[in-house]
């Protein structure tokens, strides 16, 4: 590494000729292409990114200018340049770096993201602050194609050119989402690629830039020149046009001495926003002769010369993901008026396998999860019954969409949350803790959450065929291995299944959990303590009978959940009885995650930190009936056992 060794700040890179930046990009490349056959991450993505992490942190004077990350899973090379090449190899892993951004981890990272489509709200806010403090630096905002098409990028692109705030917004367009882009924005962005005028501009302009000086008159002129004609000819009422944004574009977003050209003419243009349009190619480099841009966004570990995945030997049982792909296909298939959505994650929620098999009845809307659910009320309305696979932390985004277009009118919309609960190395952002609370609290609405993945099918069905809203949240990863050639049963709504009955302890799981809840049970025997073990299945309804029962007939409830606790399954357990006056009857012990954020890294370390498994749940009933003797003044009757 000529070059990288020697860069451990921007300022470093800064002290370099442009003719110098290529090289520096090449290196930062094969860094990230070396730490990530290691260790797995966003490789394709941030592969797709280097050039313009080089040029933005060349250009600007960082941190002091700000950058301001979309999503922040292609910033890999933003890491590496800003002071932590030396800890990339710990990214998304226990204590180590985030996989996205945090303002915690570093100046440079000025926004926290991990959700998409926020970057130019947040830089249009810091732009605005700026002006009104009479201050003075720059601020870029990094977006990919398929962010922008995000609800809240179009909200606040129609604000920026409102306000004509000075503000830079660097498209990342390579014509990908995670998977394949879509939409008609992303269409549209193949008007201005295709236009002819800019063909021209582009030959004629292109090579110029490389040479400066005086590139940047005749840049700023034939940028004007093109917004102009392409705004006549092929963008009636468009971004350059209506919207107020100037257009620089489009720039080979590999090309960096092209980059920081274009960059430095947005710095020029004080009186509005400006919009720098790079075209990448996602996964640029990756090691891989057979072009699979989707496959690469990321990756596990591979192979650094092949770019294959090294292949695990271990036959798992199906992931939840894939038996809600194939539980899908079959219902389809004999209720034509099932139909099913996702919001840019087809291959994460197992929607790619329906929209494989029934085209006509299924969407990819792309990044837009709020849309995407009123989408689903105007079907429900006229008689469809749409699914709506969205992992649980996007569906946050979509609240009141839920509440307001769905459950309001009482319509007939299926949630289907995938990765509930805590998903491991992506942290923060993406872990599944707060849909219980933030569903629960909505009068019409079933929840539910299986114990494996046959329940998953069965309540599938059950979701389905219940003629109002009804939510279903399952984890990440594989399922139990459990048989699933039995087609779906109908579940009887709000009826939970005890799986052992014993005395003075109830264990209630919810989910994920009773699985630990078992194996807990079976330990705590060996301590002679003999719990009654219950899969809840419902939050809402919950099986009222069945815990006044346990409530009467035994000392201590244990709940159990992957959620936050504040309003999740084990507050339901308590507000029922307190509800039903057996409050003083029967201590209750929840478990699930207090009030903390939940960082990132192996799950099995995030679970056993919060007491979320067998060990946990046996040490949390031993615990609490010592205190109970205690408190009744008789001695200590169990000890645990280590
Ligand atoms: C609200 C929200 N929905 C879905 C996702 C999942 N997601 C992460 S990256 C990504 C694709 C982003 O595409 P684009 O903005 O074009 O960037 P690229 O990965 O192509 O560089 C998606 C859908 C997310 N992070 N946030």
């Amino acid at each position: 590494m000529r070059f990288l060794s020697e860069i451990n700040s921007p300022a470093d890179l800064r002290q370099l000729k442009v003719e110098d930046l290529q090289e520096v990009a090449d290196e930062v490349r094969q860094f990230i292409i070396d730490t990530c056959s290691r260790v797995g991450g966003h490789t394709g993505a941030s592969l797709g990114a280097v050039e313009l992490a080089v040029a933005m942190h060349y250009v600007f004077d960082t941190p002091r200018d700000r950058l301001v990350w979309d999503v922040g899973h292609q910033a890999y090379a933003h890491k590496i340049l800003t002071g932590r090449r030396d800890q990339l190899h710990t990214i998304k892993q226990y204590e180590g770096l985030s996989g996205f951004l945090r303002r915690d981890e570093s100046e440079y990272d000025t926004f926290g993201a991990g959700h998409a489509s926020t970057s130019v709200s947040a830089a249009l806010g810091m732009a605005v602050a700026r002006d009104k403090k009479d201050q003075d630096f720059h601020v870029c905002a990094l977006i990919g194609d398929s962010s922008l098409a995000g609800g809240m990028a179009m909200e606040a692109i129609n604000q920026a050119g409102h306000l004509k705030s000075r503000l830079i917004v660097l498209l990342n367009d390579n014509e990908m989402s995670i998977a394949p882009a879509v939409g008609a924005l992303s269409r549209y962005l193949n008007r201005i690629k295709e236009a002819q005028s800019y063909q021209w501009w582009k030959e004629e302009i292109g090579d110029a830039l490389e040479s400066v000086p005086g590139i940047g008159e005749r840049l700023r002129r034939a940028a004007k020149s093109v917004k102009d004609a392409i705004a006549a000819a092929v963008l009636p009422g468009a971004l350059v046009n209506e919207l107020g944004f100037k257009y620089i574009g489009y720039v080979d977003g590999h090309n960096v001495p092209m980059l920081v050209a274009a960059l430095e003419e947005a710095k020029k243009v004080t009186d509005g926003p400006v919009i720098v349009h790079a075209l990448t190619t996602k996964g640029k480099g990756f090691p891989n002769p057979e072009k699979n841009y989707y496959a690469y966004h990321a990756t596990g570990p591979f192979d650094p010369k092949t770019g294959l995945p090294y292949k695990s030997t271990k036959v798992s049982p199906p992931t939840y993901t894939e038996v809600f792909g194939r539980t899908m296909c079959e219902l389809m298939e004999s209720d034509k008026r099932i139909v099913a959505l996702t919001a840019a994650m087809p291959d994460g929620t197992g929607v790619d396998k329906v929209l494989e098999k029934f085209p006509e009845r299924s969407f990819d809307v792309g990044i837009a999860e709020q849309h995407a659910i009123t989408f689903c009320a105007g079907m429900a309305c006229e008689g469809l019954k749409p699914v709506a696979a969205i992992y649980s932390t996007f569906l946050q985004r979509a609240f009141d969409q839920v509440i307001h277009d769905v459950c309001l009118q009482d319509l007939d919309v299926t949630f289907a949350m995938d990765r509930a609960g805590i998903v491991g190395a992506d942290g923060p952002t993406h872990h599944g803790l707060l849909d219980i609370a933030y569903l629960r609290g909505y009068p019409n609405i079933v929840l539910m959450a299986p114990k494996d993945e046959a329940e998953m099918r069965d309540m599938m069905l059950t979701a389905i065929e219940h003629p109002g809203p009804a939510a279903i949240r399952y984890p990440r990863g594989n399922g139990m291995g459990v048989d699933i050639s039995q087609p779906p049963r109908r579940m009887e709504i709000g009826k939970a299944e005890v799986l052992g009955e014993g005395t003075e302890v109830a264990i209630l799981a919810y989910g994920a959990l009773v699985e630990p809840a078992l194996g807990a049970a079976e330990k705590l025997a060996a301590s002679g303590v003999f719990p009654t073990v219950v899969n809840a299945r419902f939050v809402k309804p919950l099986d009222s009978e069945l815990i006044t029962e346990l409530a009467d007939s035994h000392r201590l409830i244990v709940t159990a959940e992957d959620a936050y606790l504040a309003g999740g399954f084990g507050s339901a357990v308590m507000e029922l009885l307190e509800h039903k006056g057996l409050a003083d009857k029967v201590t209750v012990s929840r478990m699930g995650v207090d009030d903390e954020i939940v960082p990132h890294g192996d799950p099995k370390i995030l679970l056993a930190k919060y007491g979320l498994n067998a060990d946990g749940i046996y040490d949390r009933v031993i615990e609490t009936l010592n205190a109970l003797d205690q408190r009744a003044k008789g001695p200590t009757r169990i000890k645990a056992v280590k």
